[in-house]
């Protein structure tokens, strides 16, 4: 089947825009009301997508079901398998129209989108392709009462219909991370991506059609949360589990929901990541990786460190180095030359860092750089950009040093031993992500033990490896994907016992 009208460009009222509908049963339907879509580094509208009802959410729910009860419910292993892997041939071969799309919803720079978030996007379906290639399977021997014997061992099903609620920051990387082993293990999708970011999610589904994907097994449904399609996912008694990456928060209105019917949960949620620089590290390479993960994709990355603790004695010299590059980073369109910072996500998001920023001089921060909105001209003038940020001197208990800003920020802050630097990474609600920068990696394995969150990086930053587990803990999160811990929690075994 061919599908090719998903970004296809309508006139309306506003102009020309692209139309992103719901897909469903491998057809965008007609319907739902529809809602602008924003390109957040000029503020212009340049799609619209159309928020789906109950009606819509109900046959997506029964097109999911059908397709786990057909087709795709009985196809062999190996089939599955070729299927992913050509979906992520169509993500490659379509790789220029995600990419814009991509480019068009987030206005996040060109090499960061076309370096990272679209390859992710076919790489997650590679690697789960081949990851449920390769799950073992447990099995037990036994001695039966009567002096016979037994075999226990176990069958992976797949849970059903899956909701899959994803952010803004990443949208098809972190889109994809959860539709990939989801279908891998035989489940049907529906996914919700955020109403800022819905482009490439609705292409993937021209994408999945051509692949040759049965109707039913990935559905888009577009929209919001409370009151509108996010809250009629997850609370549909026909979803059997939400798969979601977002803010705590919401974390939390998604588990009241869910649990009437008991759903399995997977959540990667908020952070407030700690970075410890020791005095022993090659204080160059710090700097950049740390400048890196502070200020990549504006500092909207769940990952990204925006409280950095450094050891007294090259507190300043660290601090002028990542003053340097803050100062270095060029905000504008993302295809203009050179441009390394993009837009925030939104005015309202914007709204939002600018209030932190505000309050970090009144919680007594010494502003370092930045503070405020860049000086654009032409286009980019109408975009959501705010200026790349450092404060030193607030005290450790600032709300700036507790709360999620999601900005291109950190507060850095002093320290005079390992112990208390622990101990201050440590003292935070949140727990996703640490790095540790240090020339002494029997230190790095150390401290890496000690740091209560679900990655620590040693020297390096977002460097990832998907067999392993992937998650938050504390209120960042519930469970692990990642490899084996995807296709745990996108299947359930049933123990099969023998007597013989
Ligand atoms: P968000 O929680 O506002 O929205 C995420 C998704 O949830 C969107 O699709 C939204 O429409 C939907 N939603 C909102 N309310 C809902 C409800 N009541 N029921 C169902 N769905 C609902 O998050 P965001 O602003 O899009 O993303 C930024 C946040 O995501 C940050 O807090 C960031 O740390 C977090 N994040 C975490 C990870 C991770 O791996 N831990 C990765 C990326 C982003
Ligand atoms: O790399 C990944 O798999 C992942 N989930 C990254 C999350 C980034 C948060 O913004």
């Amino acid at each position: 089947m061919q599908v090719h009208d998903t970004l296809k460009r309508e006139e309306t009222h506003t102009g020309t825009l692209r139309q992103l509908r719901n897909f469903v049963g491998n057809a965008y339907l007609e319907g739902g009301k529809p809602f602008p879509v924003v390109d957040p580094a000029t503020g212009q509208q340049h799609a619209q997508a159309f928020e789906a009802d109950q009606a819509i959410v109900d046959a997506a729910v029964k097109a999911a079901e059908n397709a786990m009860h057909g087709e795709w419910g009985s196809m062999t292993l190996a089939a599955r398998r070729a299927l992913l892997h050509k979906v992520a041939d169509g993500i490659e071969a379509r790789f220029d129209e995600f990419l814009a799309a991509e480019i068009a919803d987030t206005g996040k720079p060109h090499a960061m989108a076309s370096h990272l978030d679209i390859p992710r996007g076919a790489a997650n379906f590679r690697v789960f392709a081949d990851a449920i290639a390769n799950v073992p399977t447990e099995a037990f021997d036994m001695d039966t009462p009567d002096g016979g014997k037994a075999v226990n061992y176990s069958v992976r099903r797949p849970l059903g219909v899956v909701g899959v609620i994803s952010p803004w920051n990443l949208p098809l990387l972190l889109m994809t991370w959860k539709v990939a082993p989801a279908l891998a293990c035989g489940n049907a999708v529906i996914v919700k991506p955020s109403e800022e970011t819905p482009s490439t999610t609705t292409l993937l589904g021209e994408v999945m059609a051509d692949a040759g994907m049965p109707a039913g097994v990935f559905n888009v449904i577009h929209g919001f949360g409370p009151g509108s399609a996010g809250e009629m996912l997850v609370s549909h008694p026909g979803v059997r589990a939400i798969t979601f990456t977002g803010e705590t928060q919401t974390g939390t209105a998604i588990m009241r929901a869910a649990a009437p019917h008991v759903k399995p949960l997977s959540f990667e949620l908020g952070g407030k990541n700690a970075a410890i620089v020791f005095a022993d590290a090659d204080m160059d390479a710090a700097v950049a990786g740390l400048a890196r993960a502070v200020f990549l994709n504006t500092g909207q990355v769940c990952l990204a460190p925006e409280r950095i603790y450094v050891e007294r004695s090259v507190f300043d010299r660290f601090v002028e180095g990542l003053k340097d590059k803050a100062l270095a980073l060029r905000p504008g369109l993302p295809t203009g030359n050179g441009i390394d910072l993009g837009p925030l996500i939104s005015a309202e998001h914007r709204e939002k860092v600018l209030g932190y920023y505000r309050l970090a001089e009144e919680e007594g921060a010494n502003v370092v750089c930045g503070g405020g909105v860049p000086d654009l001209e032409g286009e980019a003038a109408g975009g959501f950009f705010v200026e790349p940020t450092l404060w030193t001197g607030l005290p450790h208990d600032a709300r700036i040093c507790r709360e999620e800003i999601f900005g291109p920020c950190a507060a850095i802050i002093p320290f005079d031993s390992e112990e208390e630097a622990v101990s201050l990474a440590n003292d935070s609600a949140y727990g996703l992500a640490a790095s540790i920068w240090t020339g002494n990696l029997s230190r790095g394995h150390r401290v890496g033990a000690k740091m209560e969150v679900g990655i620590c990086w040693v020297n390096s930053w977002f460097l990832r490896d998907l067999r392993t587990p992937f998650g938050g803990a504390k209120m960042s999160g519930i469970g692990r994907e990642g490899g084996i811990h995807s296709i745990n929690f996108y299947s359930e075994p049933t123990n099969i016992c023998i007597k013989l």
